[in-house]
């Protein structure tokens, strides 16, 4: 799954999209490189984050989803006007950070149009959730939500088949959280759903490296950890550079078929 960000802030390629017409070509651009999906966002999460009206939401992303029209997309957003809009234009995957607590009416939304769904973790709002996360043992709080939530999106009609899991990397955890969602990513593909995860250039693999205050990780980190996170189940991808994860993954993978009996 290829980002692309249409904002002025998002936390590594803000302002990169911000002009159509360069989106469209950053997307093309990761289509062809590999990425099966495009995931168009047009507010940022990153932490300390305020988030943007619906109508300033849609202006970024509409000119985006009508110039890529015929291609795989994803649209980032917690809001049922924007993703309604979307999927009217083709989009085939919601993908809602708030794991549909943000929107009452985002469920019936994706429910009605049969589209994908991903329902993320978060603790805490983007805003403040970097403030002082808490839990007892993260992995097992990320796995019952994720289960809640998940029957919750198909007590409000969308099929199971059609939804996928994120457990939320930076989104109100520390960066040994994080990892430790990574090094136990199991115990969240064993809720049965295929599990996206987005790890790239994400803030924790720069602490990883040892830069206390980094705040974007290198590309170099970001395929490590999403090798790591292959090699625990996760199938699903959410990177910004695209080629490099591309041939990563393929070989992991091809590592992983050569090794079965
Ligand atoms: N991370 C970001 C945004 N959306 N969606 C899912 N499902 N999983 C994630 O990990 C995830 C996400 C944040 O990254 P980015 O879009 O690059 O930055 P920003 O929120 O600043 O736009």
């Amino acid at each position: 799954m290829g980002v692309l960000n249409i904002t002025p802030d998002s936390f590594s390629d803000g302002g990169d999209h911000l002009d159509p017409s360069a989106a469209i070509a950053s997307g093309r651009r990761m289509l062809e490189e590999g990425a099966a999906i495009l995931d168009v966002g047009g507010e940022s999460t990153r932490p300390g984050s305020r988030s943007v009206s619906a109508g300033e939401e849609l202006e970024r992303v509409l000119p985006v989803l009508e110039g890529l029209h015929d291609t795989a997309l994803s649209i980032d957003t917690s809001k049922a006007a924007v993703a309604r809009r979307a999927l009217e234009l083709g989009a085939e995957l919601v993908n809602d950070v708030t794991a549909l607590r943000g929107d009452p009416e985002l469920a019936g939304a994706v429910a009605e149009s049969g589209a994908y769904l991903c329902l993320m973790h978060m603790q805490g709002v983007p805003e403040t959730m970097q403030a002082a996360p808490r839990y007892e043992d993260v992995v097992s709080e990320v796995a019952a939500f994720l289960e809640e939530r998940l029957a919750f999106a198909v007590e409000q009609g969308v099929r199971e088949e059609l939804v996928c899991l994120d457990p939320g990397i930076g989104f109100g955890k520390t960066p040994e959280q994080n990892l430790e969602l990574v090094n136990r990513l199991d115990e969240i593909v064993s809720l049965g759903r295929p599990v996206l995860i987005g790890l790239s250039r994400k803030s924790s693999l720069a602490r990883a490296l040892g830069s206390p205050d980094g705040t974007v990780g290198s590309d170099a980190a970001s395929v490590g950890a999403a090798v790591a996170a292959f090699d625990r189940g996760a199938s699903i991808f959410r990177v910004h550079d695209v080629r490099s994860h591309v041939e990563a993954l393929a070989a992991a993978a091809a590592v992983e078929r050569a090794a079965l009996p």
